[in-house]
């Protein structure tokens, strides 16, 4: 059986060793500039762009055509997709599913609204693949996948939620004070798959430690954790340092964000997905 994974590009995965995977990517408009949040993508580029630009800026999400090419001719894909509450992304992957399963009768896509992004959606992803390695069948992958979903979270700390705003994804009352020198929010994905702001915190002196409570609340004690950043990889060492002091172990990696992530987290985010 033929299989692969696909993924829009807010997971900030490029390719899996092990595994066919495709990232499909989101696009970022700034004014007449198109960047597409694929491999090449000139984030620097981007965000001098994003900086120098006083005119609306906004993104896109992948149409039901490029999800549809990434499924490739895999027997079964399993779609993993940036969260509902937020993006059109998921709708389109449903599009997709249902012309290509239409169109080749007894192939199959599983997809999955993560109500996440980022590296919550980065686990899914690793999750899916470790479960393809030990050769289960798509059912009980499928099974295993949405009962993981259930216990991994997502929570980060910005310096601003400007582009947040700017595209009307919260609230101009949420993000106001936000954006204010060495402000930074902590929150997390909801549960409805939107961003749930949680405290202010005075610089990420004190953002580390919140983001470390909140885990334990959570019930976190030694499970997979993933890290992204924008320009912070000192931020996310710290955190990753903490974490070791704290439960005693990291089990995991840091990685930077792709460009859809670094658009809406803006410079300096920390994020962080984990099993709890
Ligand atoms: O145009 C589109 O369809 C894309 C819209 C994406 C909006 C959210 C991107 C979030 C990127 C920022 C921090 C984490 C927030 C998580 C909330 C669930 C990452």
């Amino acid at each position: 059986m033929n299989y692969k994974i696909v993924a829009d590009s807010s997971a900030d995965l490029l390719t899996l060793d092990t595994i066919p995977f495709s990232s499909v990517p989101l696009h970022i408009l700034v004014g007449e500039q198109e960047f597409v949040d694929d491999e090449n993508v000139d984030i620097a580029a981007m965000q001098e762009a994003l900086t120098s630009f006083k005119g609306k800026t906004s993104t896109a999400c992948p149409s039901p055509a490029a999800w549809h090419e990434s499924f490739g001719d895999a027997d079964v894909v399993f779609c993993v997709t940036i969260t509902s509450g937020l993006s059109g992304a998921c709708s389109s992957a449903l599009i997709a599913k249902d012309m290509y399963e239409t169109e080749h009768p007894g192939r199959k896509v599983y997809v999955y609204d993560t109500l996440s992004t980022g590296p919550e959606m980065a686990l899914l992803i690793e999750k899916i693949a470790a479960c393809l390695e030990e050769e289960m069948k798509p059912e009980e992958i499928d099974s295993a996948a949405r009962a993981y979903m259930e216990h991994t979270h997502l929570f980060f700390a910005l310096a601003s939620l400007h582009n947040f705003a700017r595209n009307g994804r919260i609230s101009p009352i949420v993000a106001k004070g936000v954006g204010m020198l060495g402000i930074r929010i902590v929150g997390k994905a909801s549960d409805e798959g939107t961003l749930q702001p949680i405290d202010k915190c005075r610089g990420e002196k004190k953002a580390i430690p919140c983001l470390i409570k909140h885990m334990k609340a959570c019930g976190y004690t030694n499970g997979r954790i993933i890290i992204s950043h924008y320009n912070n990889p000192a931020g996310a060492e710290k955190l990753k340092q903490k974490i070791i002091d704290t439960f005693g172990s990291f089990n995991g990696y840091i990685h930077s964000c792709r460009a859809l992530c670094c658009y809406y987290a803006e410079p300096e985010a920390i994020l962080i997905g984990f099993e709890a």
